[in-house]
C-alpha cells in the first residue's frame, strides 16, 4: 500500500522530493532517485547542514563601516518623500471599504505619520542639542554629567545633557549626540552596543574614564588598543578623569618630621570639553540634520511595516488558499511524480502572488526556479522528513480518523506549502525594510527563515491544531471518519 503511493510517506517523502528536484533540474546532492542508503546519506547530511550552520552563528563579528557621512537638508526630505509614496501605497491598497471609512483605525495611523513627518521638517532648524550619556555600570556618568552642568554647560545653556540608565538603554530618538563613557579597553559587548548606536544612526563620542586607576605607559597602549577596535567606526575617543582617587601626599617639615595626608586631585575634563566645544561650535547642525535624517528613517520603517501589516491581510487568504490546493493534490493524485509537480507549480504560484501584493514582479520561469530552490532547501533541511513524521503521529492521535493512505501525504503538502507561504511572507517584508538597491532575491538563502519557521510552528498546538483544520479541508480525508465510526 505505501510503495504504491510513496510521496510524503516516511523516509520515502524525501526520495520522492528528490526526484521531483531532478526533474525541475535541481538535484541538490547531484543523485536523481535514490535507493534507501543514500536516503539515509541524505537525511545525516540535513543534519550536518543544520549542525554547522549553528556553529558558524556563535561567534560576533563586527561590521565595518558604519559611520555616517555628512548629512544635508536634500537627503532628509528625500527620505520623507519616500514616507509619502509608502502612505499614498497603503491608502491606494486599502480595501475599497476602509478606503470610505475615515473613521477605520489606519486612517489614525495614517494621520499619526502625516504628523510626525511635519515634526521631523520643523526640527530641522532647532538650536538647541541634545546629548545622552551611556556606558556599563559604575564607569562614572553621573560624575561626568555632574561636572559638565556645573562647568562646561554654563557656556551651552540651549543644551541638555541626560544620562541613561541599564546597560543596553536605547537613546531618545531625538539624541544628537551619544557620549559614551567606558573606564577600561571596550569590551565585546561594550562594542557592540556601539555597533548598534552607529547602526541606528546616532552620532557618538567616546570618553575613557577613570585615567588615574592606570599606570602611565598603559593607558597610552590602552588608548591606541581602544582606537585600534574603532578604526573603522570613525569615533573620537578622549581620556579623562572624572574624580581621581585621592593621593597620599608626604611633606617634610622644618623641624625632621613628615607630615603625611591625602589629596583630592582635580577633575581631568579638557580633552573631551575641548572636543564638545568643537562639537556644538562647528558641527551643531550636522548633529541635527544627522538626526533629522534618523527620524526621517525611523518614520519611513514604521510607514514600511504599516504597509506591510495591511499586505499580509492580502496574503495569508492566498497561501491557506494553496495550502490546500496541494494538499487535496497530494492526497488524490495516484501517481507521486504527479503530486510533486503539482505543489512546485503551487508554490510557483505563490511566488508569483505573493512578490505581486509585496510590490515584486516575477516572472513564472523566475518563480518556478524558486520555487525549485526551496524544495531543494526543503529536503537539504530535512523538513520534508521532520514534518512528515511529526504530523504522521499526530494524525495518529485522531483516534476518530482512520487514516488512509495519502492522507499523511495530503496534510504534508498542505503544511509544507503553508510553511513556505509564511516564508516567503517573512521574506518579503523583510525585504521591503531594504533601500531598493539592497534588495536581494535570493532563494537560496531561505534556509534559516524556514527552519525557524518551522520551529515555531511546531511548537505548542500548532501541529495539532493544523492536523484539525486539514481533517476539516480536505474533503477527502474527512470523509473517512465516517468509515471509522
Ligand atoms: N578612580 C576614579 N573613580 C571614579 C572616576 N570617576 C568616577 N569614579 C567613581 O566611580 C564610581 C561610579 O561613579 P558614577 O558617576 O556613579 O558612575 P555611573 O556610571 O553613573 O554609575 P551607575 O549610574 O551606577 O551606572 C564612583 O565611586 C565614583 O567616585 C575617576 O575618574 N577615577
Ligand atoms: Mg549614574
Amino acid at each position: 500500500m505505501q510503495l504504491k503511493r510513496p510521496i510524503l510517506v516516511g523516509g520515502l517523502g524525501l526520495s520522492a522530493s528528490l526526484c521531483l528536484l531532478n526533474l525541475v533540474g535541481h538535484s541538490p546532492l547531484g543523485l536523481g532517485l535514490m535507493d534507501g542508503t543514500s536516503l539515509m546519506a541524505a537525511i545525516a547530511l540535513g543534519g550536518f547542514y543544520w549542525l554547522f550552520k549553528q556553529r558558524s552563528n556563535s561567534e560576533v563579528v563586527l561590521e565595518a563601516p558604519l559611520a555616517i557621512g555628512p548629512v544635508d537638508r536634500a537627503a532628509v526630505e528625500k527620505t520623507l518623500d519616500k514616507v509619502e509614496i509608502c502612505l499614498s501605497k497603503l491608502i491606494d491598497e486599502l480595501p475599497t471599504q476602509l478606503k470610505t471609512d475615515k473613521t477605520a483605525a489606519i486612517w489614525t495611523k495614517v494621520e499619526g505619520q502625516r504628523q510626525k513627518m511635519a515634526q521631523v521638517l520643523a526640527n530641522l532648524d532647532r538650536a538647541a542639542l541634545k546629548i545622552s550619556v551611556v556606558g556599563n555600570k559604575a564607569t562614572g556618568k553621573t560624575t561626568l554629567v555632574q561636572l559638565l552642568s556645573e562647568d562646561w554647560q554654563q557656556a551651552h545653556r540651549e543644551l541638555s545633557i541626560v544620562e541613561l540608565d541599564g546597560e543596553s538603554a536605547v537613546p531618545a530618538v531625538d539624541t544628537d549626540l551619544v557620549l559614551f563613557v567606558t573606564a577600561a579597553d571596550l569590551t565585546q559587548s561594550e562594542l557592540l552596543r556601539l555597533q548598534g548606536l552607529l547602526r541606528d544612526g546616532y552620532r557618538v563620542q567616546l570618553a575613557f574614564n577613570k585615567q588615574d586607576q592606570m599606570a602611565p605607559l598603559d593607558r597610552q597602549s590602552v588608548v591606541q588598543q581602544i582606537q585600534t577596535r574603532l578604526e573603522n567606526f570613525e569615533i573620537d575617543v578622549r581620556a579623562i578623569a572624572t574624580k581621581p582617587n585621592p593621593v597620599k601626599v608626604r611633606r617634610h617639615q622644618a623641624d625632621g618630621s613628615v607630615e603625611e595626608f591625602a589629596e583630592q586631585p582635580e577633575p581631568q575634563l579638557n580633552n573631551l570639553t575641548e572636543r564638545l566645544d568643537y562639537l556644538v561650535e562647528k558641527e551643531s547642525q550636522q548633529l541635527v540634520l544627522t538626526t533629522g535624517l534618523r527620524q526621517a528613517k525611523a518614520l519611513a520603517k514604521s510607514t514600511q511595516e504599516l504597509l506591510n501589516a495591511q499586505r499580509r491581510k492580502r496574503a495569508m487568504p492566498m497561501v491557506e488558499q494553496m495550502q490546500w490546493i496541494a494538499g487535496g493534490s497530494a492526497f488524490a493524485s495516484p501517481l507521486p511524480s504527479l503530486d510533486l509537480l503539482a505543489s512546485t507549480a503551487i508554490n510557483a504560484q505563490l511566488v508569483v502572488d505573493l512578490g505581486a501584493v509585496y510590490g515584486q514582479k516575477f516572472s513564472l520561469e523566475q518563480a518556478k526556479k524558486a520555487a525549485g530552490t526551496l524544495a531543494e532547501l526543503l529536503v537539504k533541511l530535512g523538513l520534508v522528513e521532520l514534518s512528515t513524521q511529526a504530523l504522521g503521529s499526530v494524525l495518529k492521535t485522531h483516534a476518530a480518523t482512520y487514516v488512509v493512505g495519502g492522507a499523511v501525504q495530503g496534510v504534508s503538502a498542505a503544511y509544507l506549502t503553508r510553511m513556505v507561504g509564511l516564508s516567503l511572507i517573512d521574506f518579503f517584508e523583510e525585504q521591503s525594510l531594504l533601500a531598493p538597491e539592497k534588495q536581494r532575491f535570493v532563494f537560496g538563502e531561505m534556509g534559516d527563515r524556514l527552519q525557524s519557521i518551522f520551529q515555531a510552528t511546531k511548537q505548542g498546538a500548532g501541529l495539532q491544531s493544523f492536523v484539525s483544520q486539514a481533517l476539516a479541508h480536505l474533503p477527502a480525508i474527512g470523509q473517512s471518519k465516517t468509515v471509522a465510526a
